[in-house]
């Protein structure tokens, strides 16, 4: 059973809520995206750090400096929580030279044939101390791991004046609906500049299901 405590219950919820308040205006309702299947949610909670959870493994992409770590809260800058606690998941960015780039992945494939709309969030810590280009590209393989591409832009550590949590979507849906996408991997490859550590937390690959119709048959009987 994937936990996903409750972060998109919610919006479901409300949602239906919603839709069955108008049933009564006989209008057909459009409501926003909803979450479908998820295929994987990691919120790096279920371990001692500096442990990696089950299934997601590290590799050295350039260089060895590089390293993924598990922690309770933010390394460099110190002392900010994770975003769902006690553990976030970290890029040694402070301490590997320029250019070492790691890749973290899980490496266990997900089968995303079925679902036409697929995205991966995840929460990365943003900080202004530094403005070195440190930075995160997601990675997808469909070949076991042994080739990956990049999708969508990266996404860089530094932000000017500003320290916090933000939340990213990357577009899965290039590998998915379709059976040649049974076996799909994803990963963050963190390419060191030298800077502040790089911090995610509450990583997530689910489907969104667009459109959802109110259905008419809820007005039968009035
Ligand atoms: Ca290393
Ligand atoms: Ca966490």
């Amino acid at each position: 059973m994937v936990n996903i405590r409750g972060r998109w219950l919610r919006p479901v919820v409300f949602l239906l809520a919603a839709s069955l308040a108008l049933a009564g205006s006989a209008v057909p309702v459009r409501a926003a995206p909803v979450v479908g299947a998820v295929f994987l949610f990691e919120h790096f909670d279920g371990v001692t750090p500096p442990n990696a959870p089950a299934g997601w493994d590290v590799t050295d992409v350039s260089g060895t400096a590089g390293n993924w770590y598990t922690r309770e809260g933010t390394r460099y800058p110190s002392g900010y929580p994770a975003h769902s606690a006690p553990n976030l998941v970290y890029f040694n960015s402070w301490s590997a030279s320029v250019g070492s780039a790691s890749r973290l992945f899980y490496n266990v494939g997900l089968d995303l044939s079925a679902s036409r709309d697929v995205r991966l969030s995840f929460w990365m810590f943003h900080d202004g101390q530094y403005s070195n280009a440190d930075y995160i590209k997601v990675q997808v393989s469909v070949d076991g791991g042994t080739t990956w591409n990049d999708v969508g832009a990266p996404f860089y550590r530094y932000t000017p004046s500003f320290y916090g949590w933000t939340e990213h979507q990357v577009d899965l849906s290039d590998y998915a609906g379709d059976s040649r996408f049974t076996n799909v991997r994803v990963g963050f490859l963190a390419v060191s500049a030298y800077g502040n550590d790089m911090h995610l937390d509450d990583i997530a690959v689910y489907e969104v299901r667009q459109a959802v119709y109110l259905p008419l048959a809820l007005n039968a009987g009035e």
